[in-house]
């Protein structure tokens, strides 16, 4: 058993740390926590573990880390043994880097402006909805060229960045509804995904009443 310990909170992008450890079969404690029934937000318990109270958080020892993309990292440099990692040798070593940071820092991104608009109660016809509408069809233009060419993100093999970029192409949609009608390749993709045992283990552990979104 290492002494990580993947805090949970329910539906969320924390759900990515989950699949990490199943997808390593790392030995690691996994602690849930249920959104707050009237805010949807972390309860307080899940606040307390990190100065900014968002999930995901993994503590190892005497380490707190926040921040999905830190995470991912650090359990794949630190627990990983060169497994679902490129090293810069590798020639799709770009591709991975794009893609794992793309997850969060344009693809989730965009989709949070809309989870603001709409939070904000912005009107359909608001000029603003036109730009963030144009960025958001830009990026799912974009995933489903690479799905075209590529079985997964960095090529033909499965790694960290498609655990980053899978969260927002599935349970973010919940919160960010987006027909898939038009992406028969992310369609395609995310039966794949669906079909790892990793992966249905994770979701089963972490939000078990959750349905899986992925078509
Ligand atoms: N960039 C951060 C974003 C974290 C984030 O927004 N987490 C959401 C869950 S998807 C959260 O904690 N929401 C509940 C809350 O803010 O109380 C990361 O990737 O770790």
């Amino acid at each position: 058993m290492t002494s990580l310990v993947v805090h949970h909170l329910g539906v969320s992008q924390s759900e990515r740390v989950v699949w990490l450890c199943e997808e390593l079969e790392l030995a690691y404690e996994l602690k849930v926590y249920p959104r707050d029934p009237v805010t949807r937000l972390a309860p307080e318990a899940y606040k307390a573990l990190h100065p900014m109270g968002m999930a995901p958080v993994i503590t190892d020892d005497r380490l707190v880390l926040g921040e999905s993309g830190a995470i991912v990292d650090y359990i794949v440099g630190r627990y990983g043994e060169g497994r679902l990692a490129l090293t810069p040798e590798h020639p799709a070593y770009a591709d991975y880097l794009f893609w794992l940071h793309f997850a969060n820092g344009s693809f989730v991104a965009t989709e949070m402006l809309q989870l603001v608009a709409n939070a904000l109660g912005v009107a359909q016809d608001n000029p603003g909805r036109a730009f963030m509408n144009a960025r958001s069809a830009r990026v799912f233009d974009l995933v489903e060229q690479r799905l075209g060419e590529a079985a997964y993100f960095a090529g033909d093999a499965f790694t960290a960045a498609d655990i980053m970029m899978v969260f927002p192409l599935t349970t973010m949609r919940m919160f960010i509804p987006r027909d898939l009608a038009p992406y028969p390749n992310i369609r395609a993709y995310l039966q794949r995904i669906g079909e790892r045992p990793a992966y249905r283990r994770a979701m089963e552990k972490g939000d078990p009443a959750m349905p899986l979104m992925l078509s």
